[in-house]
């Protein structure tokens, strides 16, 4: 039938994940995707992704100390590992605000770490340098997750659980009420209550149900950079993943993950992009990016050529504070929104997912979402 409980827009790994807790508790779901599955034109696909507790805000951490035990969940009901532990390194200016509050945020949360003085560091990560009055903080309990295979795994397991995915069918309307119809050009759907996680897309949709948000669309080039000599940086000689903070903010980090999914290239991206339209991602042909992690390279990372060997394309969705976005429409308690991942979303998928199927069956939320509601642009956008 065309009747569902609910109805998720967007397969990504927040909405695969929503449909997933959906399915658990035995909601007809159907998540309905506008690409044929499995696909490379939003933001959850590719070979990698970091898994870590460390991070400024407590909020995040709280989040992050389920979430691992929901991934480890997913890995035993797919029967499919794509969870390798390999520790991250948090490098930035040893007196800057953001590397102190990283270090503040890991003791008070136990999180397991070892500080490395610069001494300490060229010893232990020899063909990685620091710039001078810069220190690393290790997050012992970081790692890797394979995002295609994580992203294969959830939708497998919401359909084993009873659930529709209906791809290659892009939504054209949407009409609110106490049932919600959701139309695409192969027919008419309705539902109870309906996720909106459409990634890159979420303007387009909201603007179906009278809502645009404060966001912007950034392609990143994910770049892939060769070893001099093969290993030097990789999984298996237990090079960790790091991300290096820039006192200019977020948007300025540049992060690594040791060589393994592609055989002596290691993966070192800038955690921003230009801004583009997510239906012409291609035509954003911008490489400022490449060019500073090509020198950032030359200065950090001596062991790797300063060339891309390989460059392919993702999709952020950045709010004004790099927060997400969780949180129920203002005039439509039926419809629930996930949006602004704001590039470091993955990793939460189990708990976006948890926390957006429970507002979509008028549970009360596990986490405290004030951090996330909508409301908190209002002073600063024309919402
Ligand atoms: O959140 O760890 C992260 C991350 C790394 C690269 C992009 N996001």
């Amino acid at each position: 039938s065309q009747d569902f409980d609910c109805i998720v827009i967007g397969s990504g790994i927040q909405g695969s994940f929503t449909a997933y807790h959906l399915a658990k508790k035995k909601k007809k779901t159907l998540l309905l995707e506008q690409f044929v599955l499995p696909h490379s034109r939003g933001s959850s696909h590719g070979q990698t992704r970091i898994i870590r507790k460390a991070y400024e805000e407590d909020f995040y951490v709280h989040m992050m100390e389920e979430a691992y035990h929901l991934w480890s969940q997913l890995e035993s009901e797919a029967g499919v590992q794509f969870h390798r532990h390999a520790g991250v390194l948090v490098l930035g200016q040893e007196k800057g605000k953001a590397f102190q509050a990283f270090k503040k945020t890991a003791e008070q949360n136990h999180i397991p770490n070892v500080v490395l003085g610069p001494q300490e560091f060229s010893q232990q990560i020899p063909n990685m340098k620091l710039a001078s009055g810069e220190g690393a903080l290790l997050d012992t309990t970081a790692g890797i997750l394979y995002a295609d295979r994580a992203l294969k795994a959830v939708q497998g397991v919401f359909q084993s659980l009873g659930g529709e995915i209906k791809d290659g069918e892009k939504v054209a309307g949407i009409t609110p009420g106490s049932v919600v119809t959701v139309t695409t050009a192969s027919g008419a759907y309705r539902a109870k209550s309906l996720v909106i996680t459409a990634g890159a897309w979420a303007n387009s949709l909201l603007s179906l149900v009278g809502l645009q948000l404060p966001l912007q669309v950034l392609k990143i080039n994910v770049c892939y950079w060769k070893e001099k000599i093969p290993g030097t940086y990789s999984l298996a000689n237990r090079f960790p993943c790091f991300i290096h903070l820039d006192s200019e903010g977020a948007e300025n980090d540049i992060y690594g993950i040791p060589s393994n999914e592609y055989p002596g290239l290691m993966k070192v991206c800038y955690h921003s992009g230009s801004q583009t339209d997510p239906d012409e991602r291609d035509r954003q042909t911008d490489r400022s990016d490449i060019a500073i992690l090509s020198n950032y390279i030359a200065r950090h990372l001596p062991g790797l050529e300063t060339v891309p060997a390989v460059v392919e394309s993702c999709m952020y969705t950045v709010t004004p504070d790099n927060n997400f976005i969780l949180d129920r429409h203002p005039d439509h308690s039926n419809i629930v929104i996930g949006a602004g991942f704001s590039g470091h979303g993955f990793k939460f998928g189990p708990i976006v997912g948890k926390v957006l199927s429970e507002l979509s069956v008028g549970q009360e939320p596990s986490y405290d979402l004030s951090p996330f509601r909508m409301q908190r642009f209002h002073h600063k956008s024309d919402l």
